[in-house]
């Protein structure tokens, strides 16, 4: 029988490559969109991975139970994978209540949809490393306590805590997935790797004459979205739901990573790089690097796209559009 999954987030960067992975595995895919948001374009991630009009979708929004609880009555899906968020932790603190009902009260939402609708169905929460913020420990894993940062984090942390009760409280299949960054050339342009390889592209192409960042000491464990939603999917094929770190074990400095780019542009980073106090962070998480030898050893995964692979993918892909555009 044709698997079915049910994605939320489905027009973001995780939703895109995770849809092209489930079709590729012969599932039929189903999506939520938010029609409001978008004109006529809300597949465009989809239509560059080659897979527009190939997953149906469906109008619904994370804060609006009835809508998720219709579109999980007319789907019935196998597998729901919650990828919607307000995702973006700088905006979380202009919009804090915002963030906490879609991020943090939708997973609620989503949680009782299924239950209602859907109580067999296997359940992804997409949570992060950004629930660990002020950490104390040198490598995040399962068991390290959780001090969040900003409003985006506690409300991923509110998400991650309802899904592992209601495995507990009604045995349903629910995992979380605790995910560090990961990033692609369909990252959204506002996110710090996006940022500056549609930058660097810039600045070559001639249509720009710097780059502007803000708190460059930061680091983060950078992986590859195509690699981290292979370890979403493996989550909800095991036999019991549970949580897992999903990392690639190495840390760097936004600085680094920014090198990487100009260097694989053929530019000078010291020229452009400006920085810019408007984009520090009221509350800045430090660094990150996450223990995923759990997810390794029970599901299996590995990363197999690091860094530097990843920053230059970017830059090509950005040059490349770049350049297309008038
Ligand atoms: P994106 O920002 O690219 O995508 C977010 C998605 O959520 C979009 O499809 C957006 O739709 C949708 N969305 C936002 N608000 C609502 C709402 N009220 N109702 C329905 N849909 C909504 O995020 P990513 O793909 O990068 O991340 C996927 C998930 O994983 C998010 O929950 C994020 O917080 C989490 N995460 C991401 C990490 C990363 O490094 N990428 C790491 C750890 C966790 P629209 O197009 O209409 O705006
Ligand atoms: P993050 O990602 O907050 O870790 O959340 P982001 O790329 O926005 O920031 C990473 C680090 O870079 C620093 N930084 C800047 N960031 C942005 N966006 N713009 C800048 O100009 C800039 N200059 C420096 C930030 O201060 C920060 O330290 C992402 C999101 O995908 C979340 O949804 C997800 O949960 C986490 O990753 C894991």
């Amino acid at each position: 029988m044709t698997k079915r999954a049910l994605v939320t987030g489905v027009t973001g960067q995780d939703g895109a490559y995770l849809s092209q992975l489930l079709l590729e595995k012969g599932y039929e895919v189903h999506g939520v969109i938010r029609r409001s948001s978008h004109r006529g374009v809300e597949d465009h991630r989809l239509r560059w991975l080659g897979i527009g009009g190939k997953v149906h979708l469906h109008d619904a929004d994370l804060a609006d139970l009835s809508s998720l609880l219709r579109t999980v009555n007319e789907v019935k899906p196998g597998e729901i994978y919650n990828l919607a968020a307000q995702s973006f932790v700088a905006s979380s603190w202009r919009q804090p209540i915002l963030t906490a009902n879609v991020t943090a009260v939708g997973v609620a939402n989503m949680l009782e949809a299924m239950r209602l609708g859907a109580p067999d169905a296997r359940f992804y929460q997409a949570s992060s490393s950004e629930m660990y913020g002020l950490i104390q420990e040198p490598m995040q894993g399962e068991k390290t306590p959780f001090y969040p940062r900003s409003p985006y984090a506690v409300a991923k942390l509110y998400g991650h805590w309802i899904t592992v009760n209601y495995r507990e409280s009604f045995g349903m299949h629910a995992s979380s997935g605790i995910l560090f960054n990961h990033e692609s050339p369909l990252r959204g342009i506002e996110f710090v790797t996006r940022k500056v390889t549609h930058g660097v592209a810039a600045i070559k192409l001639g249509k720009a004459n710097e780059l502007r960042l803000g708190n460059i000491d930061a680091k983060r464990d950078w992986g590859h979205a195509r690699d981290y939603v292979r370890a979403m999917w493996l989550m909800l094929q095991q036999e019991k739901a549970d949580d897992y770190v999903v990392a690639t074990g190495v840390t760097t400095t936004v600085r680094d990573m920014c090198r990487i780019a100009f260097d694989h542009a053929g530019l000078d980073m010291e020229k452009y790089l400006v920085i810019d106090p408007a984009f520090y962070r009221p509350a800045e998480v430090d660094v990150l690097l996450g223990d995923s030898s759990k997810a390794r050893k029970a599901l299996g995964w590995e990363p197999e796209i690091d860094l530097d692979h990843m920053i230059r993918e970017m830059v090509d892909a950005d040059l490349a559009r770049l350049r297309r555009e008038p």
